[in-house]
């Protein structure tokens, strides 16, 4: 069974998502956060080592997962049935763990950047701009119609999660392809329902 450590409105909602697509066995146990406008505080209960959600524990193994890219690679090759995480020797497995860790490692500092209206110092910075991240996703995309091309995996969770907030937003200009793909990821059966888990 997978606990996950959930607060509602955050980036665990879409571990919800995950989980219901993926079929798992999960009890979702709520937690407080630190907020950003400084109300809330750390949860006791929250065993992530900054107080952050998501994070999950496994009681088969006792495993704690934190990192939401670590926890979609975990929950994928742990439940395979629905195959939506390219197991090794699939061919989409590159790509996939390459999508995982650019989500975390590119576009979302690419977008704190902007938001802050910080530089991205080419040579330093680990990311790049928005401005340069978002034509390679949109590239991807037109290929699609998911980001691993004919299937969707649990990439698609992440990405479609966030480019659902920013789309249209100053963040992110309005685009067809962005628009397209977030509504084929918001009419998925698995993320109505894990929005009225969300709580
Ligand atoms: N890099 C982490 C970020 C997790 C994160 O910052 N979550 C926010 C909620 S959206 C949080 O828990 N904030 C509370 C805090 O910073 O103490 C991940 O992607 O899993």
């Amino acid at each position: 069974m997978i606990t996950l450590y959930h607060t509602p409105k955050s980036r665990s909602s879409r571990m919800i998502w995950l989980l219901e697509e993926l079929g798992a066995p999960y009890e979702i146990k709520t937690v407080t956060i630190r907020r950003a406008d400084g109300t809330g505080a750390v949860d006791p209960a929250n065993p992530h080592p900054h107080g952050k959600v998501p994070v999950i524990r496994d009681s088969d193994d006792g495993s704690v997962v934190f990192e939401t890219p670590a926890i979609a690679l975990y929950l994928t090759d742990k439940f395979p049935r629905n195959g939506i995480g390219p197991k090794v020797g699939d061919g989409k497995r590159g790509a996939y763990l390459s999508w995982l860790s650019y989500y975390t490692g590119v576009l979302e500092p690419a977008f704190l950047s902007k938001f802050l209206n910080t530089p991205v110092p080419r040579g330093s910075a680990g990311w790049v701009v928005v401005e340069e991240a978002m034509p390679f996703v949109i590239k991807t995309l037109n290929e699609g119609p998911w980001l691993l091309g004919e299937k969707f995996s649990a990439a698609d969770v992440l990405y479609g999660s966030t480019l659902a907030m920013f789309a249209g937003g100053p963040l992110l200009p309005p685009n067809p392809a962005i628009d397209a793909y977030v509504k084929r990821c918001l009419e998925r059966p698995a993320y109505q329902k894990a929005q009225g888990l969300d709580g």
